[in-house]
């Protein structure tokens, strides 16, 4: 009897997916685990990799962080048990956070944009197009494709005069990073609008270009269906998993070192080949195109609280990795210096933390010459994860723009904001 309401439970949550409806996590719990071994790590990421009733939230440093069906928390904890594991609830309610996170909702929903709450795409496409209406000497549309699922893939362009140096930002690559989002917006409006001195020098004398939702079908899913959704949306070819992971799918040493699955139903599927995934395509094709004005590559996640450089796809240190490291540091003792004192790590992605291939800022990097290209993964550190309460949202802005402030200032003094340079 037992045996038969476990599968009616998870058949539930599974048939949601379908229906119009939305799929629950109710008592969904997220675990930290310290591993012991790399092993152990793996392990528990196979688990994660293999089963609906699973989700990897992150992992690094022998520290996994997963997302547990209650009905099958006995098979992790089988495992953790028989190696004395230590596991720490991070989340006890998975259901109650995506709840709690739509409650600042009602209040203001007719009123304009702004960040107290989380917004849908329509709005942040309104809101984009409020802006270039507001500021039209100054700003410009980009237009970098179409989705899968044919929707418009829109980025902005922000520039003040001829021959800035140029700083490239991608964002929500990965459908449930909504903090990304919000952040990409935030900064579109405090470069147009702040009257600091610092940040209007940061405004003017740069060309920014900004794409606040790359993955759009996966966010709108992220919107309709299911809050946790990752992947792109594109249907693969002789499999029932839909979509591949964006950020493993660039044309750079693609599936090398085991930095990506070539199982569709994995969370990592590096797609059936590199660019197989129409947003990342289009991305890719306009970054080649203006990349001799672009300077900086950033590709915004969460959540870690860290900055990535190159390499994700090999341990070996990229050619430049003192300056990378130095820029890192400058935005971190930035953001750190700030009342909140959050603290960011950095390293290479695959030091800091884990083995992937096909991403962003590794394309960036070694495709494309733009030499000071990194993944930053946003707050927090796991107690909410993916779903960052709105009210963190305006103090995590603040920190990010106090971490762009010091960064794009120790790239000029390290001569990486000259009109392309040479090493
Ligand atoms: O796994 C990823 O794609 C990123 N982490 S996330 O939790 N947002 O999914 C990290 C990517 C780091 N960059 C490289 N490995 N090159
Ligand atoms: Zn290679
Ligand atoms: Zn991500």
């Amino acid at each position: 009897m037992k045996a038969f309401v476990i599968v009616l439970a998870s058949l539930a949550t599974l048939l949601a997916v379908g229906g119009a409806s939305k799929v629950r996590y109710d008592n969904f719990k997220v675990f930290k685990i310290r591993t012991k071994s790399v092993e152990q790590q793996k392990w528990i990421e196979k688990l994660a990799s293999d089963s609906k009733n699973f989700n990897l939230w992150h992992s690094g440093n022998k520290e996994v962080h997963i997302m547990v069906n209650p009905q099958k928390l006995i098979n992790l904890q089988n495992y953790t048990r028989s190696y004395s594991l230590p596991m720490e609830v991070m989340v006890s309610n998975v259901q109650s956070l995506i709840d709690g996170e739509q409650s600042t909702r009602s209040a203001d929903d007719t009123s304009s944009f702004g960040w107290t709450r989380y917004y849908p795409l329509s709005a942040i496409e309104a809101f984009l197009d409020d802006i270039l209406t507001k500021y039209p000497s100054v700003t410009s549309a980009i237009d970098i494709g179409t989705s899968y699922e044919g929707r418009k893939i829109r980025g902005i362009k922000i520039s003040y005069k001829e021959g800035n140096p140029g700083i490239f930002i991608e964002s929500n690559i990965h459908a449930r990073e909504w903090i990304t989002s919000a952040t990409a917006t935030w900064l579109i409006n405090e470069l147009l609008t702040s009257t600091d001195e610092k940040v209007r020098n940061l405004a003017e004398n740069h060309d920014w270009y900004i794409v606040p939702v790359l993955n759009v079908d996966g966010f709108a899913y992220t919107h309709t269906t299911d809050r946790m959704w990752r992947k792109t949306r594109q249907p693969v070819d002789g499999s029932d998993c839909i979509g591949a992971d964006p950020n493993r799918n660039y044309d750079s040493h693609w599936m090398e070192n085991g930095g990506a699955s070539s199982n569709p139903c994995d969370e990592t599927y590096a797609g059936s080949q590199p660019f197989s995934e129409p947003e990342v395509k289009a991305l890719a094709d306009y970054v080649a195109s203006i990349k001799d004005r672009l300077n900086i590559m950033l590709a915004f996640h969460s959540y870690s609280q860290v900055l990535l450089s190159p390499y994700g796809w090999t341990a070996d240190l990229p050619s430049n990795f003192d300056d990378l490291m130095a820029v890192a540091k400058a935005y971190a003792d930035a953001v750190e210096s700030l009342p909140y004192g959050t603290v960011y790590t950095y390293g290479t992605s695959s030091g800091a933390m884990y083995f992937a291939s096909g991403a962003t800022n590794d394309w960036a990097y070694s495709e494309q010459d733009i030499l000071l290209s990194f993944t930053i993964e946003f707050r927090d550190t796991g107690r909410y994860g993916f779903i960052l309460p709105p009210i963190q949202i305006l103090p995590h802005c603040e920190e990010t723009m106090a971490g762009l402030l010091a960064f794009v200032e120790k790239a000029d003094e390290l001569g990486y904001l000259n009109v392309k340079y040479t090493f």
